[in-house]
């Protein structure tokens, strides 16, 4: 008796002690609707259409921080704002087929030397000091320059090298070794309904990838002359970080409230471009000159 009852509290323990719930700091992904995730699969299509963009996103799938207690901060339309857990993936983009692909952590996370507590609680003070932050709607930083302007991956990727982790080495890849490209011929109202061919890239071992599209004059980071975005699924397959397990008492969707959209639309039916801090973002005024034009309809939800 005296052997079983320890063991039973053991397994007690491990089937349902704390070491199952999602770590602070664990850093969170999505893909985006139709399960579609840039770089992933062989997928590396960019919308025309600056209504595309608007109403259908990049397809760039989504990243957040966990930062404890069943909240995130992450980078959305709205800016960097800190949320409930459950608004990762709120239930309207669930029904649009957007799918948790899951949690990480640096691959050294429980090396207490290496992370000590004091480490992994500047994670948070420092996500916290970016909430309220711009989000980068023409793309032109998305890692900040520590005034804000952030993408969703931007800020995660900010967060932790300010703690002193590199997730995504920096860099630049525009093709060859190292990523893949596809070309992608453009046709909508920009082209003037003409063809307009790019190559689009995917980077595997850096941050920025290379892409070449008919407005690619106004959005994008400018680097020797070509424009750059860092694409969520880049992050996520780096090996500086391992999976977490799921955590069942972490709801990380299923909300009703603000979207968890990377790369989103900046307006939206019923929406807003909020926290734009007064900027016209360049969809924005494209979207409106259309729409006043005559020239687009909205498509039913
Ligand atoms: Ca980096």
């Amino acid at each position: 008796m005296k052997k079983i009852f320890p063991l039973a509290v053991l397994v007690f323990l491990l089937s349902a002690g704390p070491a199952l719930s999602l770590e602070t700091g664990a850093m969170m992904y999505h893909s985006s609707k139709g399960d579609i995730a840039y770089g992933r699969n062989g997928e590396m299509s960019l919308p025309c259409s600056p209504l595309d963009a608007f109403f259908g996103e990049l397809k760039s799938g989504h990243a957040g921080l966990y930062i404890g207690g069943q909240k995130i901060i992450h980078a959305v339309r709205d800016g960097v704002v800190e949320v409930a857990s459950e608004n990762f993936i709120t239930q309207e983009d669930l029904d649009d087929g957007c799918k948790y692909l899951g949690a990480k952590i640096p691959v050294d996370f429980g090396n207490a030397a290496a992370w000590p507590q004091e480490r992994k609680d500047q994670i948070v003070v420092i996500a916290r000091e970016q909430v309220g932050k711009a989000y980068d709607f023409t793309f032109h930083l998305q890692k900040g320059n520590g005034s804000g302007d952030f993408t969703c991956v931007g800020l995660v990727e900010y967060v932790y090298e300010q703690v002193g982790y590199d997730v995504t080495p920096d860099g630049y890849y525009s093709t060859g070794a190292g990523g893949t490209t596809r070309d992608q011929t453009y046709n909508c109202i920009i082209t003037a309904f003409t063809d307009w061919t790019g190559t689009n890239s995917f980077a595997q071992a850096v941050e920025f990838s290379r892409i070449q599209h008919p407005l690619e004059a106004l959005v994008g980071r400018e680097h020797e002359g070509g424009k750059y975005i860092f694409f969520p699924y880049t992050q996520y397959i780096q090996t500086t970080t391992v999976a977490v397990p799921d955590d069942p008492d972490t709801p990380v969707s299923g909300g009703s409230g603000s979207g968890g959209l990377c790369f989103v639309s900046t307006v939206a039916p019923g929406g807003t471009a909020a926290g734009n801090n007064g900027k016209m973002p360049w969809l924005l005024g494209a979207a409106l000159l259309l729409i006043a034009a005559g020239t687009v309809r909205f498509r039913p939800r």
